[in-house]
């Protein structure tokens, strides 16, 4: 570990973390969003989230800001009409913003770059509007998008939300079975896909899985209509004339000229499927205005976005609520110029990411602790090759950022100059929930700190009373927020079980995770209560043991899950995988982790077991899939890797442990 990464001040547990930072001058002085809004906000609820659907572009004012007469299922904005794609592109380039540039494209090969302004964006949505409608997608039809992160993604998107198509975006990386099962559960008519995209430096199939999805929904006697083809890798693909149409044929000869429709307020904008601990994936329902009042006025606040000169990178998949609401909608509604890179943070080597920042000059970035802690693992030297004095302000969301990971990209990515926004949010909520306000907040690491303003948050007990600060239980939203789910894809029923029924509290929005308050009252996020584990009658939490493990130099990233276990009920065995400095970490290295546990948490955390790994299972949006690793430490075959991002890495642990290393 570098002399600068302050292994001196690790922590004792999460609870006793003592580091605090507070906004710089400068930023607090500039403030989108200042400490009064909180007050504001809380005083008259409804009052300030008009205030915020003004920064949309409206063809009709709302009667009514919420309706909420028959919960839990809300109405925002009622009366009003308005268009998102409109709200995107148009009204900037209507503003004299046309020759802006809303992406600089980055595509995985190198020097495979584009740049596009904000009226060549509104060309490319009409065109891809007008084809749409051409292909036979009426307003209320599904699309699916099954796309890598290329510009046609995110026109695509807004060529559906244009003519109130919803969309579903299915994440490129999924495979045929997982496109099936949400083809059929939303009746797509048309799919957007490529022949395939860039990852790790090679062509990688896409179509072919296309092909397979729809074979297989046809068994259950469902066809897609059309599928539409982008061209981006050259490799072969099948064709069948009937049902396939090249994105170039279609789109590129259709006219730019589409004019837009209005559409209801309460209109649905899209269906985003979520995997549910069991069971069939959910499909989220997302409508077009509160959904966009969320993510503008989110990504106005948290990311303190000025958009004349600051330049956005989320790094988020456009097939993960994070590309949703933080690539597309929010930004683009802001009209900011943002980064959109096609591939992976290591191909063609390790410093790309850092490279871009450097090239575009980013300010603002928002990542993954899953990323941040594999850059841990690999030193600091990488990121030291570049200038990356340009940002200002660094954003983390996915799971709970360890103290460690928090403090690393602050001080290595950040210069220990710019703040670290932790942001809790799901696919859910549509927009970030809780964080720390930038210009106002003096962040704690490991922290998600406060719901944001507007928006109502406590920790409560089986009973729904809130803890006392101190103390841990459910993370519970209270008051419904615009940006809110509407239902599950005709599953009302579900909709009602899985989120408003836990307590007996009319409108409590119990959105599945552990959380705890710390003494003044800030809110520690403590992961999924599935992964609570009860060890000899006490609650652990996985997130808390894998700070303190993630706290020990050696460590890069650690899973731990909870194993049954004849003596203690459950027995904590944790997966670690070493910083490449640490080598193997030396003979002792299971003992010297276990005790490190010991003495920052105490000996009832001791893990039974520890395995040192090189990969751990994670889904596309970087979380560890304990399910598995549980099924591992169980010794029972493992069960279903669908929605791994890698799904060989199951293999390589399985090996990796039966061979002793
Ligand atoms: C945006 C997104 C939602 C779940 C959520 C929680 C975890 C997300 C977090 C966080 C702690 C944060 N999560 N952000 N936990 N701190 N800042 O991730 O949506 O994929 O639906 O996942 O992710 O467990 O419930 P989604």
């Amino acid at each position: 570990m570098s002399e600068e990464t302050p292994s001196d001040q690790t922590l004792a547990n999460l609870s006793r973390e003592e580091r605090r930072f507070e906004p710089p001058a400068e930023l607090a002085e500039h403030a989108n969003l200042r400490a009064e809004a909180y007050d504001r906000a809380a005083s008259d609820r409804e009052a300030f989230w008009a205030e915020q659907a003004e920064r949309l572009a409206w063809d009709q004012k709302w009667d009514r800001v919420l309706d909420w007469d028959d919960p839990p299922f809300a109405k925002w904005f009622a009366g009003g009409k308005l268009n998102a794609a409109y709200n995107c592109v148009d009204r900037h380039v209507e503003a004299g913003n046309g020759d802006k540039v809303a992406f600089h494209w980055v595509g995985e090969p190198a020097d495979d770059t584009r740049t596009l302004t904000y009226a060549q964006m509104k060309d490319e949505v009409c065109k891809a509007a007008n084809a749409l409608t051409e292909l036979g997608v009426k307003t209320g039809d599904r699309v699916a998008i099954y796309l890598p992160m290329i510009p046609e993604a995110v026109v695509a998107m807004l060529a559906c939300a244009r003519i109130g198509a919803p969309h579903t975006v299915v994440f490129g990386g999924f495979s045929s079975d997982a496109l099936a099962s949400r083809l059929t559960d939303c009746q797509a008519k048309v799919v957007v896909t490529s022949d395939g995209g860039y990852r790790r430096g090679a062509p990688s199939a896409l179509k072919p899985a296309v092909d397979e999805a729809r074979a297989k929904t046809a068994e259950n006697g469902f066809s897609v209509e059309k599928v539409l083809v982008v061209r981006r890798t050259g490799q072969e693909v099948d064709w069948d004339d009937s049902v396939d149409v090249w994105w170039h044929d279609a789109v590129d000869s259709a006219s730019t000229e589409h004019a837009c429709e209005f559409f209801d307020a309460e209109h649905p904008l899209y269906v985003m499927y979520t995997s549910g601990t069991t069971g069939k994936p959910k499909g989220i329902l997302h409508t077009t205005a509160g959904y966009l009042v969320g993510s503008a006025y989110t990504h106005w606040a948290v990311f303190d976005l000025k958009p004349e000169t600051d330049v956005f990178w989320c790094t988020a998949d456009i097939g993960w609520v994070t590309g949703h609401s933080y690539i597309v909608y929010g930004p683009m509604a802001n009209g900011a110029t943002q980064v959109l890179y096609e591939g992976t943070p290591d191909s063609p080597e390790r410093g790309r990411w850092w490279k871009i920042i450097e090239e575009y000059g980013v300010t603002i970035f928002y990542t993954a602790p899953t990323a941040i802690r594999s850059f841990m693992k690999q030193g600091r030297e990488i990121p030291d090759r570049h200038d990356m004095s340009s940002l200002r302000l660094l954003g983390s969301v996915g799971e709970p950022i360890n103290p460690e990971a928090y403090v690393w990209y602050r001080s290595v990515v950040g210069g220990d100059r710019t703040p670290v926004v932790d942001t809790w949010w799901q696919t859910e909520t549509g927009s970030i929930m809780i964080s720390p306000l930038p210009g106002v907040t003096a962040g704690k690491p490991g922290s998600a700190m406060t719901p944001i303003p507007g928006v109502a948050a406590e920790v409560v007990n089986d009973e729904g009373e809130p803890v006392p600060n101190g103390s841990g239980g459910y993370l519970v939203l209270t008051e419904p927020w615009p940006s809110m789910l509407r239902t599950l894809w005709g599953d009302d029923e579900r909709f009602k079980e899985t989120y408003w029924s836990r307590f007996n509290k009319q409108g409590y929005y119990f959105a599945g995770d552990g959380a705890k308050k710390d003494e003044d009252g800030d809110i520690w996020v403590l992961g999924r209560v599935d992964d609570v584990m009860n060890v000899s009658g006490h609650r652990l939490s996985t997130t808390e043991i894998e700070s303190a493990l993630v706290s020990h130099p050696k460590v890069a990233e650690a899973a731990v899950v909870g194993a049954k276990d004849e003596d203690t009920g459950q027995a904590v065995c944790a997966f670690v995988i070493l910083r490449e400095e640490a080598g193997d970490g030396g003979d002792d290295i299971v003992e010297e982790l276990r005790n490190h546990v010991r003495k920052e948490i105490g000996a009832i955390a001791k893990p039974r077991q520890i395995m040192i790994v090189a990969e751990l299972p994670k889904t596309r949006s970087g979380k560890i899939m304990r399910r598995l690793l549980r099924d591992v430490a169980e010794n029972r075959e493992v069960g279903d890797v669908t929605t791994l991002a890698d799904s060989s890495v199951m293999d390589l642990i399985s090996s990796g442990l039966a061979s002793g290393k």
